[in-house]
């Protein structure tokens, strides 16, 4: 028996009837997105053909300037989103500032914070990249919007999530029931509910995922995490597979579907480590802590943590339960050895 083919739009309606006090604003912000996502999509996935398809100058054949595809994202986006009176400001990982509402548009009462094209260096070697979002409540008494709309402790979020351009084009998503994801059918133009209530495995394949060319910049307690999860340690166990893509969205919709243990961790030249808080750790995290997993910058949950600026950094590890624990052992030993 085939499972019935359930469109992105059939399960936000579907999903909004659960809410009666609704009012479909919050309906409206998923449908664009989605709607962002394939036109995103459909650009990401002819990149090697530019030359080809005659983008000359910078102008491809229809005339139109041809951008860097993450320029191009964030400004899709943006315009998807800038009309619509749904939201009352955004912030994106592109502009140092946020991103008003036009005046000559309505404003709304969510803020919509994203990264358009993370990972977008490993589009020339046709590695998968993604999109990332945030979504809050607006609380600030400003008239349209501000940055203290933006920047609120990822606890408040009320939805999260993130596209991944791959083998196919994916829209994963929670607003803290359940996980759902969609895959993009380009050949109607829908994304299908392919992957209702996503949860992750447990026990998680043993995996981890970390750049360890920064092995020499870390901590000593995670080099013993990760001379511990290769078993080459004292302390025994079976050793964990490594997988790295190097595209965060790619390394966690694997975690996610797999299980295992991605870490970004802080170093000695980045104190913070690179991911950052508010439009990447933070959607990343109330997506793996919504299928049953968690997420730590090393000794807090990263969806406790009082953001400070629009832009911060945090070390992030995140995925199976289990395996964030262990990491989150390895990092307080390093802490209370460096305490004295
Ligand atoms: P490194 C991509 O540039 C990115 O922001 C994330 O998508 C990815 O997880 C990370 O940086 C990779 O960084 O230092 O390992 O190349």
């Amino acid at each position: 028996m085939t499972r019935s083919v359930v469109t992105i739009e059939r399960h936000i309606v579907d999903q909004e009837r659960l809410h009666p006090e609704a009012t479909g604003a919050f309906s409206g912000i998923l449908y664009d997105m989605a709607l962002a996502a394939k036109m995103i999509s459909r650009e990401v996935n002819k990149a090697g053909l530019v030359d080809i398809l005659g983008a000359t100058d910078h102008q491809n054949v229809h005339g139109e300037i041809v951008k860097k595809l993450d320029e191009f994202a964030d400004d899709v986006i943006f315009k998807a989103f800038d009309h619509t009176g749904l939201l009352c400001c955004m912030a994106s990982e592109e502009n140092e500032e946020i991103l008003e509402i036009p005046a000559h548009f309505p404003t709304g009462k969510y803020s919509l914070l994203y990264d358009p094209l993370d990972g977008s260096s490993n589009i020339d070697a046709n590695i998968s990249v993604g999109t990332i979002f945030s979504v809050h409540r607006k609380v600030s008494d400003h008239p349209r919007g501000c940055e203290e709309d933006c920047i609120q402790v990822g606890r408040k979020q009320i939805a999260g999530g993130y596209v991944v351009y791959g083998s196919s084009t994916m829209l994963v998503y929670t607003t803290g029931n359940g996980v759902h994801g969609f895959t993009l059918d380009p050949s109607i133009g829908e994304f299908l509910l392919s992957h209702p209530n996503i949860r992750i495995p447990k026990p998680g394949k043993r995996i981890y995922s970390v750049n360890e060319g920064n092995y020499a910049r870390w901590h000593e307690g995670q080099r013993r995490l990760v001379d511990h999860l290769k078993g080459i340690d004292s302390r025994g166990g079976a050793p964990f597979s490594a997988r790295y893509v190097g595209s965060m969205v790619a390394d966690l919709h694997r975690t996610l579907l797999y299980g295992g243990l991605f870490m970004y961790p802080a170093d000695r030249e980045n104190p913070n480590g690179k991911l950052r808080l508010l439009y990447e750790a933070n959607p990343m995290a109330f997506v793996v802590e919504n299928a049953g997993g968690r997420a730590t910058d090393g000794c807090r949950d990263v969806l406790d943590i009082e953001p400070t600026s629009l832009h911060q950094r945090v070390p992030l590890y995140i995925g199976s339960a289990e395996f964030v624990d262990l990491a989150e052992r390895f990092v307080a030993e390093e802490a209370v050895a460096a305490a004295g």
